[in-house]
């Protein structure tokens, strides 16, 4: 990762993704220079977590969580091969014949498959449902165990070994994989709130934590129809990791407009949630997010959702609350405030809600307020 302009390497910490540079187009790196060109000025910054200058990189951590709540990790140290089984796994999973995944549906945790349009991210604009499908596995939590007491939490729904051997082994790596370099990532964010390195610690142990493969229909989106490939939202929790297969799609809202990600090869795309917005009474943000479809191709990611633990107690942090600045919002716990907001987007979920008796669903805040093509971001509020 050396040769990426990164923004933790010293010197250059306006390296970013996301605006017009040489090199880039509307798809991402068009692949006519190396790569140290390609970073053009803008919204999304590289992050490499392998530079050896560690406040550098803190200090670009915390610049991005102030800015747009998004970054892109360079040198994350998850190996290639594993994110690729994966990538492989998942595309086998979504190929199997619909009547196999509806056998897999999602279960009262809200694990397992949630069809084509089952998820609606922004019910205020949307028309009908997201044009993906996807799969949510947890953190194995045995059945019978006292935590399995808890909403959200069971074991997972898995394809039958019988029709695709290699995928818990896969997804199972890669959990564990993601996990570390969630851990990784909290104690980069504490330090950068001037935080001991393991402040988050306590609250993770152990995480609530989602893996959710999607696959987006070749269906071009639409916004001025209300159809998308994922409406606009927010991530409900701490941070969230995501990998995709290169294809475009992904827009922030940035400034009053829809920005878009351009992919970054061998990288993940972070972003921030809910939860750290609430801790942090604001300072670092949870941004609007959606997926725009355009390339009339399908389109995966896996997005790995990394959460504190059900009973978690997330309210501001006293480093973030001046007489000036006073809290902006109530104590929550991480699972009130997951089930709070997983009512309104999950047509299945809700059905299945009898655990908690409180409702629930997906994993993220819906837009509301935005629009399309400036003026309006939630942002915009902060
Ligand atoms: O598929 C993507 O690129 C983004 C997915 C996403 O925003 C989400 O699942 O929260």
């Amino acid at each position: 990762m050396d040769q990426l302009n990164s923004a933790s390497s010293g010197g250059d910490l306006a390296a970013t993704v996301g605006g017009d540079a040489a090199g880039w187009d509307a798809a991402g790196w068009d692949g006519t220079r190396p790569q140290a060109f390609q970073m053009p000025p803008a919204a999304v910054p590289v992050i490499d977590l392998s530079a050896p200058d560690e406040a550098a990189t803190v200090a670009a951590l915390g610049r991005a969580c102030r800015d747009s709540g998004f970054f892109i990790a360079a040198g994350h140290g998850v190996p290639q091969p594993v994110v690729d089984a994966m990538f492989d796994q998942m595309r086998r999973l979504f190929a199997l014949p619909l009547e196999d995944k509806m056998k897999m549906l999602q279960d009262e945790n809200n694990r397992g498959y949630t069809p084509m349009a089952e998820e609606t991210l922004d019910p205020e604009r949307q028309t009908r449902g997201d044009t993906k499908e996807g799969f949510y596995f947890g953190r194995e939590v045995p059945a019978g165990s006292p935590e399995a007491d808890l909403p959200l939490h069971g074991p997972n729904v898995w394809p039958p070994p019988a029709l695709l051997p290699g995928f818990r082994p896969a997804a199972e790596a890669y959990f564990r994989e993601a996990s570390t370099l969630g851990h990784r990532l909290l104690r980069l964010l504490a330090l950068s709130l001037g935080l001991e390195p393991a402040h988050f610690d306590r609250y993770f142990d152990p995480p609530m934590a989602f893996l959710r493969p999607l696959r987006y229909g070749p269906e071009a989106s639409s916004p001025g129809e209300g159809v998308f490939g994922a409406g606009a939202h927010t991530d409900y929790g701490m941070l969230t990791i995501l990998a995709t297969d290169g294809s475009p799609g992904l827009q922030v809202r940035l400034g009053g407009a829809w920005v878009e990600v351009p992919p970054a090869p061998g990288c993940f795309v972070c972003n921030l949630g809910d939860m750290l917005e609430r801790w942090t009474n604001g300072l670092y943000r949870s941004t609007l997010h959606r997926v725009v479809s355009t390339s009339g191709k399908e389109r995966f990611s896996l997005p790995f959702f990394f959460e504190p633990n059900f009973s978690a107690v997330v309210e501001a942090l006293p480093c973030c609350v001046t007489p000036d600045r006073p809290a902006r919002h109530p104590p929550t716990t991480a699972g009130a405030h997951l089930l709070e907001k997983y009512a309104a987007t999950h047509a299945g979920y809700q059905q299945g809600a009898e655990k908690s008796g409180a409702g629930a669903g997906g994993g993220r805040e819906n837009g509301g307020d935005q629009s399309d093509g400036g003026g309006g971001g939630a942002e915009e509020g902060r």
